[in-house]
């Protein structure tokens, strides 16, 4: 390991490869949790970035109206090609994928803030719309701190109608329209520190506020196939950062891997504002 390299963090001795029943479940159901990938050192290690990422934002940066950590840091990257993470999203997406996102979401204790429920690839201009979200739990999450939550099978529909809701407490502006929540099939996300949940873009999600005294944040990474096209005239910075296997598609502009330890100060950052 050159003085550029990464410290690798320590993986859970239960890491594994999805089985045929969870791709079954996911194609099903549009989500996967509990996904094992660090350790408990792992985990110690991970909150140990979050707190370093996290102090290295000016004070009027609010850390989850940033997303492109991945271009911006080099151990954050680092995270992002874990193997066991990108063995999990390998055997949703076949082996030639990229990343285009990278980011926090972070409850601090009762700070109010909320997730609207929502569609990714409602908003997202990709096609084909296969983006995979891993939803990384730096800290446990659970019912009692905001977890993230799900309507199973949502991602079969299609894309239901939004509005925007500017209210400052939501941490995003696009919401579903309330009739569109099938409640009896909800579920919550709780994952244990170090696990990583899977969803589709069409799955709808969202999350409450955090009404514990225990800080909620994991980090999501975005992953899609290559053959997926970004229209470039909605996402002029997009950038594919490959993941693992080949780009024979070139469909994209690409990004270079971080040199150096920057940070993000608004969203959807170009890597050339971090040379
Ligand atoms: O962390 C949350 O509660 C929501 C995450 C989210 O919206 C996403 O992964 O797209």
């Amino acid at each position: 390991m050159n003085s550029n390299s990464p410290k690798k963090f320590s993986l859970s001795p239960e890491k594994r490869r999805l089985t045929g029943a969870e791709k079954n479940q996911y194609e099903h159901d549009g989500y996967l949790k509990n996904l094992p990938v660090f350790s408990d050192k792992g985990v110690s290690e991970l909150q140990s970035l979050f707190e370093e990422l996290a102090s290295r934002l000016p004070d009027n940066i609010d850390i989850n109206q940033v997303n492109m950590w991945h271009k911006a840091s080099i151990k954050f990257n680092e995270l992002c090609r874990n193997s066991t993470i990108l063995d999990y999203v390998e055997d949703l997406l076949g082996p030639n994928f990229y990343q285009w996102g990278g980011q926090f979401f972070t409850k601090y204790p009762n700070d109010g803030s909320v997730v609207p429920w929502h569609q990714d690839a409602q908003y997202w201009p990709l096609s084909p719309q296969r983006t995979v979200t891993v939803w990384l739990a730096v800290f446990d999450s659970d019912a009692g701190n905001g977890a993230m939550q799900i309507v199973k099978g949502s991602h079969k529909k299609s894309i239901v109608s939004h509005h925007t809701n500017n209210a400052p407490h939501l941490a995003l502006t696009q919401e579903a329209d309330a009739d569109t929540i099938d409640h009896d099939e909800i579920v919550t996300i709780n994952l244990k520190a170090g696990e990583i949940s899977l969803h589709d873009d069409g799955t709808l999600h969202g999350s409450g506020a955090n009404i514990s005294d225990r800080i909620r944040s994991g980090i999501t990474m975005r992953f899609c196939p290559t053959n997926t096209k970004c229209d470039l005239d909605v996402w002029p910075t997009f950038e594919a950062y490959l993941a693992r296997g080949i780009d024979t598609y070139n469909l994209n502009p690409t990004g270079p891997r971080p040199t150096s330890e920057m940070f993000p100060v608004r969203k959807f950052q170009h890597s050339s504002d971090f040379l």
